[in-house]
């Protein structure tokens, strides 16, 4: 795994983040070491895949980047067919999951798809995932797409997604803050390097409330919800129709 030294040494005025060539070369060990918890949501919703996958529908990866969880899904499906559908509107990520795809047995069930996670259909869905992904989209875009998500799965079907989240409370958003920052320090990531990532940031991923979520999934039809993991200021949450 390529290490993420992109913004290591002084790149002021840093430039505002983008999923490029240089982000997609290291992005498996950036979004470990900037995640807290990922393996365990990539393993969990992939364990998750066969108790809710229903016999010829879909499921949907939105934002599926270099394909964690298309890979997960195949080790976790084993023999079992199943179709999946992984979006990112990203090449550099699909060039890399595509590579991993081909070496998988199972590799040939997932789909990929290069588009704006908003401007495809949501059809025949029994496992919708987007994780990490919602948070990079318009507020109208992110209702839009929970809305399609409701009416494109099946009854019994599953949302699950996971968001970097800000709390209402300002004393409780600066501990989650600096609990998350000493998190990316105690994974090799300097000062400077944390500082630099949130300004590229900034304006590009725009974090909501824990309300916030429920209230659109709530509004989008959802009303069977569960938050199953959360650590400070991330939260995975799994909703069923
Ligand atoms: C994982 N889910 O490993 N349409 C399509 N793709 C988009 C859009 C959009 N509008 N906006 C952003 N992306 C993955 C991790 S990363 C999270 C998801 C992160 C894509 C973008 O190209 C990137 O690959 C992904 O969403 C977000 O669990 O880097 O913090």
């Amino acid at each position: 795994m390529k290490r993420d030294t992109i913004y290591d040494h002084d790149r002021r005025p840093v430039p505002p983040f983008a999923f490029n060539d240089q982000v997609a070369a290291v992005f498996d060990d950036m979004i470990k070491r900037s995640i807290p918890l990922y393996d365990e949501v990539i393993q969990r919703q992939a364990q998750l895949i066969p108790a809710f996958y229903q016999e010829n529908t879909r499921i949907y990866d939105l934002g599926c980047s270099t394909g964690n969880l298309g890979v997960a899904a195949c080790e976790a499906m084993g023999e079992s067919p199943f179709h999946m559908i992984a979006v990112d509107n990203s090449a550099s990520m699909l060039t890399i999951y595509d590579e991993r795809r081909r070496a998988l047995p199972a590799g040939g069930q997932i789909e990929l798809v290069n588009d704006d996670v908003t401007r495809i259909a949501i059809e025949n869905a029994s496992i919708v995932i987007i994780n990490f992904t919602l948070q990079f989209l318009s507020l109208a875009n992110r209702d839009r797409l929970i809305d399609c998500v409701y009416k494109g799965l099946r009854p019994g079907g599953v949302l699950l997604f996971s968001e970097k989240i800000v709390h209402a409370d300002e004393d409780f958003s600066t501990l989650q803050q600096d609990f998350y920052y000493r998190f990316k320090r105690e994974n090799g990531y300097s000062d400077l390097a944390i500082a630099q990532k949130r300004e590229a940031l900034e304006k590009i991923l725009i974090p909501e409330t824990v309300g916030d979520h429920l209230k659109r999934v709530n509004s989008a039809g959802f009303k069977r919800l569960d938050i199953w993991l959360k650590w400070f200021n991330f939260c995975s949450w799994m909703c069923q129709k």
